[in-house]
């Protein structure tokens, strides 16, 4: 690595390493690493698998690569010995904001797993040149930006592949960039990102604002563009037919190039639709292969062999329905197939539940992906239940062998190796480097259990990973933090179903015991990181909410000893990596049946942190591993949410009038004090919302939530029994890692 360094410094720009910027060295190491990826073997088979997917949250590469490429010590050493810190030029790397949240990030570890499995699997998905957004806070309320990463030397690779994309009044044609994805030790597989070569960034104005009817300009410039008006509700479908046209035509070009037979096509592709918004994939592939000679039936019996489909979430906004007006503006010659493909249920099946158009126009995506596809799978073993049990059960009733589990999982090359470079390495000298390729080994580290020096390593880890989060806001947001106190950490996208609500009802809670004079023995961080949808007007209230208490408690000299409330700007990958290794607390309180798995849980667990968590998704899975000493659950049952949902017995105005700490703490989002510093439209707004409405049932759990905080805040005092919690989670997390889910996809569905 050394030679090689040296040698591209000095032709790109005659410097020596120890004279080379920080960015001269990350482009240097870039071109370096993507030699190195380009000369790698690529994972090879029979059959392959095409993951479909708007979102690939792939965050910075170049650590991972290296890792990846089992060149990252030594790259490091050679930096070391020339003066330069391998994360300061990390930071110079830009992070596309390619995802969401959880949806996008499982993508990215998905990819990293499959080719770590060594098995043949790309994934195919959209070049947003401006990502998501980019978030700022002004005047206590988010802002939003564009997201440019795309630089003269990045990770993609343009292609020469490029097809002709047919919408109802032009065709597009489309360019194919490449981004290598590395195995652990294993295989290179690509991830493909389609783009349009007219896309025109300068049409963007005022934060993230365009024109929505220019497709040929706007295509690709944001993911999830705001969908509030039908112009941008259009521009969506227009993405979404152009990413699985081009995923279509590259499958069939690329068995066509193997000289497959059309006709077993699922015998060398499986394609994975994640999510719905894949979906139009199904039809567009019917379509593809009528062209080429097949009949209606034969298409459709081949597609159905073919895709797989993945279910995220049982909220609506999921579950996408199209108006088939819509669908006849942007993609008409799709409406004869999906049409032909309603036709065949309302033949086989009368149960209106389960057509694929409704009564009112609208095409059901998921339903097409469950009566055309060969399987469908929930993300973790409550959220399938619920999925079999109620949300989906018409369909289990007819499909029942459709229907599995996969409960989701997380890259440990990541979210251990990478960012806790000091965990990982204890670990690997404790018990040895077998669990870095298969994570169950992680088990071993029980043994030490009761063993006062492991148990004292594992705190003086964790408190080195709080200093270099404190020395990282620091910097980046100027927020001072003390690594003494108790770190509790919330960070996942914004929504009402994950209760950031109650959390900040908490901090409210704990701002008036300091001002009454009782005192915690120890001083709380409140940490806090989450996007929300741009036109998601009551989570934009509630992070503004959060950004007043956070103000109110720092101007306040009698609190802030006691208690520390930050939100983290711009929440992405990169933060995550810096947040996680660094938690005591890790707060996963959605209202139990709603969070179809949570992944960030997962990486708390594999850091060290204790769980604070509601009986739902995946935390259902961690309560069983760890055990009733090792995790704080509370609040209420999925089963019974759901019954209250069924029979609309929840009133939280009830709630609010019949207990008075509940009225106090909702009160005070409407108090002089937070009035004074915030916009009362916001906090006036927020107040309604949660009096008067409180969908996702904040008030039936935010009390049992603040005693079982306060429970996990007295048990912190006792550090080695809490050690052991921490160990015990470590130990326990060996079944999240995502090679494991994907060993399990590979077994029951692609077959590779
Ligand atoms: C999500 C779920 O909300 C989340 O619980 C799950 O872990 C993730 C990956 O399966 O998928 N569904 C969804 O639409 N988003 C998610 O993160 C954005």
């Amino acid at each position: 690595m050394e030679q090689l360094l040296k040698q591209t410094l000095q032709e790109k720009y005659g410097k020596g390493i120890k004279e080379a910027s920080n960015e001269e060295i990350y482009t240097a190491l870039l071109c370096i690493t993507k030699e190195k990826m380009q000369g790698m073997k690529r994972n090879e088979g029979e059959k392959k698998l095409y993951y479909i997917s708007a979102e690939f949250l792939i965050g910075k590469l170049l650590s991972n690569n290296l890792i990846n490429l089992g060149l990252f010590d030594e790259t490091k050493d050679v930096l070391e010995k020339y003066g330069h810190d391998i994360t300061a030029i990390e930071e110079t790397e830009p992070e596309p904001s390619l995802g969401n949240g959880g949806l996008g990030r499982l993508a990215a570890c998905f990819l990293d797993s499959i080719a770590t499995l060594g098995l043949p699997g790309d994934g195919v998905g959209l070049n947003y040149h401006d990502g998501l957004f980019r978030q700022t806070f002004v005047d206590n309320k988010q802002r939003e930006e564009k997201n440019p990463w795309i630089t003269d030397k990045s990770w993609l690779t343009r292609t020469e592949r490029h097809f002709e994309v047919p919408f109802k009044d032009f065709t597009l044609t489309s360019t194919m960039y490449d981004i290598d994805v590395p195995g652990y030790e294993s295989g290179c597989n690509k991830l493909h990102l389609f783009d349009l070569d007219t896309v025109d960034e300068s049409i963007i104005h005022d934060g993230i604002q365009f024109d929505k009817n220019d497709i040929k300009k706007n295509l690709t410039l944001f993911l999830y563009p705001d969908d509030s008006d039908e112009n941008g509700r259009l521009l969506r479908i227009y993405q979404q037919y152009f990413m699985v046209s081009n995923a279509a035509q590259l499958i069939l070009a690329e068995a066509e190039e193997k000289g497959y037979n059309l006709y077993e096509l699922y015998n060398h592709v499986s394609i994975q639709i994640n999510d719905t918004h894949p979906t139009m994939v199904i039809p567009e592939l019917i379509r593809l292969l009528v062209a080429r000679g097949f009949n209606m039936d034969t298409a459709v019996d081949v597609v159905r062999k073919t895709c797989a489909y993945t279910n995220h979430t049982i909220l609506a906004e999921a579950l996408e329905k199209w108006p088939v007006s819509y669908l006849e503006k942007v993609v008409p010659h799709l409406m004869p197939i999906i049409r032909d493909l309603d036709a065949r249920v309302r033949r086989d099946f009368h149960d209106e539940k389960v057509y694929i158009i409704d009564k009112e126009d609208r095409v059901h995506m998921a339903h097409i992906d469950i009566h055309f596809g060969y399987a469908v799978n929930g993300v973790a073993a409550l959220h399938t239940e619920i999925l079999k049990e109620s949300e989906l059960k018409p369909f289990y009733d007819i499909y029942p062998e459709k229907f599995n589990n996969k409960t989701n999982g997380i890259t440990f090359r990541r979210w251990l190796v990478h960012c806790n470079h000091e965990l990982s390495d204890y670990l690997t000298e404790l018990i040895g480097p077998e669990f870095q390729h298969d994570a169950a080994n992680l088990e071993k580290l029980l043994a030490y259990k009761d063993d006062e020096e492991v148990l004292k390593k594992l705190r003086s880890i964790k408190k080195n990973a709080k200093i270099s989060l404190k020395e990282y806001l620091k910097l980046t947001q100027d927020i001072d933090i003390d690594e003494n106190s108790i770190f509790d950490i919330q960070i996942k996208r914004l929504h009402e179903y994950k209760r950031q609500q109650m959390n900040a009802l908490y901090a409210i809670y704990k701002y008036k015991e300091i001002k009454k004079g009782n005192l915690p023995k120890r001083p709380i961080t409140m940490i806090f990181g989450a996007k929300a949808a741009p036109a998601y007007t009551i989570a934009k209230d509630i992070i503004h909410l959060i950004l007043c208490l956070q103000k109110l408690v720092d101007s306040d000299p009698e609190v802030s000893k006691y208690l520390k409330i930050v939100m983290v700007e711009n929440y992405n990958v990169t933060k995550a990596e810096k947040l996680i290794p660094a938690c005591d607390i890790s707060e996963q309180i959605s209202l139990a049946s709603k969070e179809a798995s949570g992944t960030g849980n997962m990486k708390f667990m594999l850091n060290g942190a204790v769980t604070l968590g509601t009986e739902d998704g995946a935390n259902v899975e961690i309560h069983e591993l760890v055990g009733d000493d090792n995790i704080y659950i509370f609040g209420a049952k999925s089963e019974d949410v759901i019954k209250l949902y069924d029979t609309a017995g929840y009133c939280s105005r009830k709630i609010y009038e019949e207990d008075a700490l509940v009225e106090e703490l909702v009160d005070f989002i409407i108090s002089k004090e937070l009035i004074m510093i915030g916009d009362p439209v916001n906090l006036g707004r927020l107040y309604k919302e949660i009096v008067g409405k409180d969908w996702f049932m904040t008030l039936l759990d935010v009390k049992e939530y603040i005693k079982t905080k306060e429970q996990m805040l007295e048990d912190y005092e006792d550090e080695t029994a809490w050690a052991k919690k921490s160990l015990v989670n470590i130990a326990k997390a060996g079944f999240f890692s995502s090679d494991r889910t994907i060993a399990e996809y590979n077994r029951d569905i692609w077959h590779l």
